[in-house]
Parts: C-alpha cells; structure tokens; sequence
C-alpha cells in the first residue's frame, strides 16, 4: 500500500517547512519538500539605493543573522569594485565567524539534541554516573553529582507541573533514542547551559555592529571607529565599560571583552560541544550510514585575507559523486553554471516555467497553484513549494558544513584532517561515514572548532593593525552614486552557516534594477527540477524506515541535520488574491 506520511510543520526550525513522503510500508519511498510561506524581499529592494539594501535584505532572516547584511554589501562592492581597508575585513571575518560558532551550538542543543536526546529518561539517571561520565570525556568545570543532582531537580519540577515547557511535544520514550539515562541528563545539562553561553557569544556582534540580531552594516568598510587615543580608553563600548560617557568607538575595554568571548566561545566549544558530539554519536552509528542523499557538494568560499578568492580560508569548489580525489571550479557569474529552476515552484518565468535563469537576470513573478490551505497532500507533480530549484550546471547540490568540511579535508587542511582523522578514530568509523546524517551534524561540530581555533589570528592582527597606528575601516572613495558607473552588477558570496549563500546585483543609474539572492536552504530545501531531479532534503530522506508514521522521528532528524531555515530560503504571508 502506498500511504502519504505528512509532517506539517516541521519544528524546531525557522520558516515554514512541509515534508511528505510516499511510503511503501514502513520506507520512505519518495519525499517532498515544500516552502509554505513566501516573503518577497527580493521585490522589496528594486528602485532602491543599493547603499541600504544590507539594512532590508538582514531581515530576510534572524537565526543566520548578519549574513544576508555581509553577502548584500560585497554584492555591492563587486558591482562597484569598491575595496575596503583590512580592518574592516578582520572586523568582517571576526563577526562571520562568531555568528558560525553562535549559530551552530544553537543549533546542536537547541534544535537538534532533542532528536537525539530524551529528556523523560534523564530523571532516571544517576547524578553520580552522570558525572562520572561528563568527567570521563572533558575537563568542563561544571560536572560534579550536585550539579547534575540540581538539573535532575529542575526537570523534575517541569515534568511535575505538567510544564515540560521548552521540552514539551517531543516524542519522549520512542524506542529509537538509544542513549543512556546519564547521558541524557549530561546533555539536558547543557541545553541550558548554551542557552546562558550563548549571551556571551551576542556581545561580539554588538561591540563590533552596534547590536544583535541584525548588527549594523556598510557599504565600503564597517561602521566602526577606533578610538587609540589614551583619554578615550575605558569609555569604549565594550559592555563592562565604566565610563559612561557615551563613547562608542573601539577601545582597549572593547578588545579585551573581544578577547574574553573569543575565549568563552573556544572553551565551549572544547570543553562541551565537541565531546558532546562525539559521546552521542557513539550511541548512533547506524545514522553513519544513511541520510546522504545527493553525493554532490559545493562551497563558495570564505573568510579572505584580502578580496582574493585564492586567500579563502574555506575554498571555493564543487564535488561530484563523493569524489573527493577531484575539486570542480565555480564560476559565480557564468550563465550556464549557478541557475534557478521553478517547473515545481509557485513562480513563472517571462520565458516559460522549464528554463533555468541566472540570478542576474533572476525573475520573482509570484504564481501560487496549489491547492487551497489547509489541503490534505502536495500535488507533487505540479508545482509544490515557494522555494525554487537552484541548480549547479543543472547538477542538484548539497551546501553547508558537510561540504565545507569535505571541501577542506580534500584540499588537505591540516586542523580538518586532524579533527575528521580524531573523530573517526574514536567512533571506529570509515571516512564514507561522513556521508551521511550524522556525518553532517558531526561536519558541523569540527567546522566550528576550527573556525573558532582561527578567530584569534584575525583578532590578533586586528590588534597589531591598531597598534601599528591603522585604524581605518571604511573607504570613502566610491561612496557617492555620482562615482559609479551607469550600468554595472556584482555578486556577494558567503559562507552562511547553513551554506554557501550568494546575492546577485544589478545596478542601473545608481539604483538596484533587480536583486536576487539564492540562499543554502533553498539548495537544500528546494523541490524538483524540470528533470524530475529531487532537492538534498528530498533525497536524504529517501529509503528511511519510519518506526511510528505518528512520532516520525527519523524524519526529524535528517531534515534537522542540514539546520534548515525557511525564513531564508523564501524571501508576504498572505496568499495573492484569487
Ligand atoms: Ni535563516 Fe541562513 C544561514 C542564509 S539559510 S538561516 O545560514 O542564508 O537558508
Ligand atoms: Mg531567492
């Protein structure tokens, strides 16, 4: 028989996401994944000066918040060929990187864990195993059985009140969670503790941009000044300041916080996250073998020493068929490389739905077919979702810190070999092992240790620049539209969290003539392509075995695994009137 599993929404995400999936039994035959909101930002910035266009596209999203800002200015800036001093670039890389190691302890405990992680059986655990286990894997100060015994304490009190709160909904005692009661309490434990760690980890981005979410922005350098002037010092905007005074540029009471977070965020990362990761991982080795899908992967690069793709940190680069013994080139501007299909997404093309386009000449011509809300099913072979299909040389890809890790492991990065050669060691694992739903979430714990480990050079340099006497970080050159050529178009390019994210920009007499960003969830999330070709989401899900269609667990937790953002991937919430 074949039965249609529908999971509308999918929680613990942000957006609105549908999957169905036609089942043969127990097995997921096929799946489907549809976009249910759609936005319109891309409309939102045409006519406008492109100088504001980072303040409207960051709204696109408030989980990867600052990306959309950081891809919209270097869109900006390539269209104009507007360099910008290298403070600017380190303050850059310092607030990428920070929102990378925010975002994905974030999501590790407080998006995904619960798939893994059954909060009921933690009361049954010993406080004293408890902590003999944490002690067992990290050095993190706070393991004692008191401590345990107080976080048992609290969560009684939740599960008494009948107030389960954050916990409430899940699919307590399924037979597929397979950790012991210890090393659930373990984990509940720092669930909350990443809820208070992640404070510290905001302050970055409002000492360096003002504020957090969505800290401010420029066109040509960073809003920031830096103040090395002694009667200034300790009137800064680092939050402990004292002064009072009302001062808001750099200072050494700035850095030193800087610094500070830079160390809590490392500590965390080293002390809980990865052997987190790794103790729970241990405990699911069969989610090592499945939950892949695609088999193809690509990055865009990020973190430059200069505007110079060849300084990445993280290159550039596609793979195809998990071969990682050959790196594709990407070419961002190529018409026949990057284009958006939407022959199953609710959008029209001028020239006809099975064309592919190119962001540049990308079109945002809403088109709702569907069924009526609230519908039973998808009409899968009709347009089905507000996502569209974006395609690499008509290839579907997968995007996000799997590829990133991969992209870095087969260039030969040292610190990635190392961390990827640890993990698999200890799980007893074969490299293949990556390929795969765990090998996604585990990608993402050692892509933010390393991205942690390299923030400190970047501070570091930030520090001997200022002391060098070169506190520049904006360049006034071409800030005035009288200076910028007629007609002219740009990509910005990022690494986001979720994935290699690009807006594309073409500006006509000074104003933006159109916009379009293609983000990593809509590669992920997308539907299918005039080729019948599924999305990475579609294709991870298919041939998994649903224990219970009514808690589909497994389900959860391979979407969870590519951290999906609908906010992002459609850029409205009312239909268009009928
Ligand atoms: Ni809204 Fe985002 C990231 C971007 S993913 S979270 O990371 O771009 O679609
Ligand atoms: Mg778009």
């Amino acid at each position: 028989m074949s039965e249609r599993l529908v999971i509308d929404p999918i929680t613990r995400i942000e957006g609105h996401l549908r999957i169905e999936a036609r089942m043969a039994g127990d097995t997921i035959e096929e799946a489907y994944s549809s976009g249910t909101m759609v936005r319109g930002l891309e409309l939102i910035l045409r006519d406008r000066d492109p100088r504001d266009a980072w303040a409207l596209a960051q709204r696109i999203c408030g989980v990867c918040t600052l990306v959309h800002g950081i891809a919209s200015i270097r869109a900006v800036e390539d269209a104009l060929k507007y360099p910008i001093p290298p403070n600017a670039q380190l303050i850059r890389n310092l607030m990428i990187a920070a929102q990378y190691v925010h975002d994905h302890v974030m999501h590790f405990y407080h998006l995904h864990a619960l798939d893994w992680v059954d909060v009921v059986s933690a009361l049954k655990a010993d406080p004293k195993a408890t902590s003999e286990l944490a002690q067992s894997i990290s050095s993190y100060a706070k393991s004692s059985p008191g401590y345990f015994a107080d976080v048992q304490k609290k969560l009684k009190g939740f599960v008494d009140g009948g107030q389960l709160g954050i916990f409430s909904n899940g699919y307590w005692g399924h037979p597929a969670y397979k950790l012991p009661p210890e090393a659930n309490l373990m984990a509940v434990a720092h669930y909350l503790e990443a809820l208070a760690w992640q404070r510290d980890a905001a302050q970055l981005h409002a000492i360096l941009g003002g504020k957090n979410p969505h800290p401010m922005l420029v066109v040509g350098g960073m809003p920031i000044a830096i103040s090395i002037w002694p009667e200034h010092q300790g009137q800064g905007n680092g939050p402990h300041h004292q002064g009072g005074q009302g001062g808001t540029a750099l200072d050494v009471t700035g850095l030193a916080r800087i610094q500070e977070v830079i160390k809590s965020m490392r500590d965390f990362v080293d002390q809980v996250y990865v052997p987190d990761t790794l103790a729970i991982a241990g405990f699911y080795k069969d989610w090592f073998k499945q939950g892949e899908g695609l088999g193809n992967f690509m990055t865009y690069g990020e973190f430059p020493a200069m505007n110079d793709p060849a300084s990445f940190m993280i290159p550039r680069g596609a793979i195809l068929n998990r071969d990682l013994s050959h790196i594709e080139e990407v070419d961002l501007n190529a018409d026949n490389e990057i284009q958006e299909f939407v022959s199953h997404s609710w959008y029209d093309y001028a020239g006809g739905k099975d064309r592919g386009l190119h962001p540049y000449q990308g079109e945002t011509r809403l088109n709702y077919t569907g069924p009526k809300p609230p519908y039973d099913q998808l009409e899968v072979d009709k347009p089905y979702s507000w996502l569209k299909s974006p395609r690499w040389k008509g290839k579907a890809m997968e995007v996000g810190p799997l590829a990133r890790v991969l992209m870095l492991y087969a260039k030969g990065h040292g610190q990635t070999k190392e961390l990827v050669d640890m993990a698999l060691t200890k799980l007893d694992l074969p490299v293949t092992a990556l390929f795969s739903t765990l090998g996604r979430t585990a990608a993402r714990t050692l892509e933010t240790k390393i991205i942690a480990d390299t923030m400190q050079g970047w501070f570091d340099q930030l520090v001997a620049n200022i002391k060098a006497g070169d506190v520049r970080t904006f360049n006034e050159a071409l800030w005035e539209p009288s200076t910028w050529p007629k007609h002219c178009q740009g990509v910005g390019f990022m690494e986001a969290p979720r994935g290699g994210l690009g807006h594309w920009i073409v500006i006509d007499n000074g104003k933006t003539a159109n916009y379009q960003a293609v983000v990593p969830s809509t590669w992920n999330a997308g539907p299918r392509d005039p080729q019948g070709q599924a999305g990475a989401y579609e294709a991870a899900l298919k041939g998994h075995v649903v224990h219970d269609g009514k808690q589909p667990l497994e389900v959860l937790r391979t979407i969870h695994s590519f951290d999906p953002c609908i906010a992002c991937a459609v850029h409205v919430v009312e239909l268009p009137a009928d």
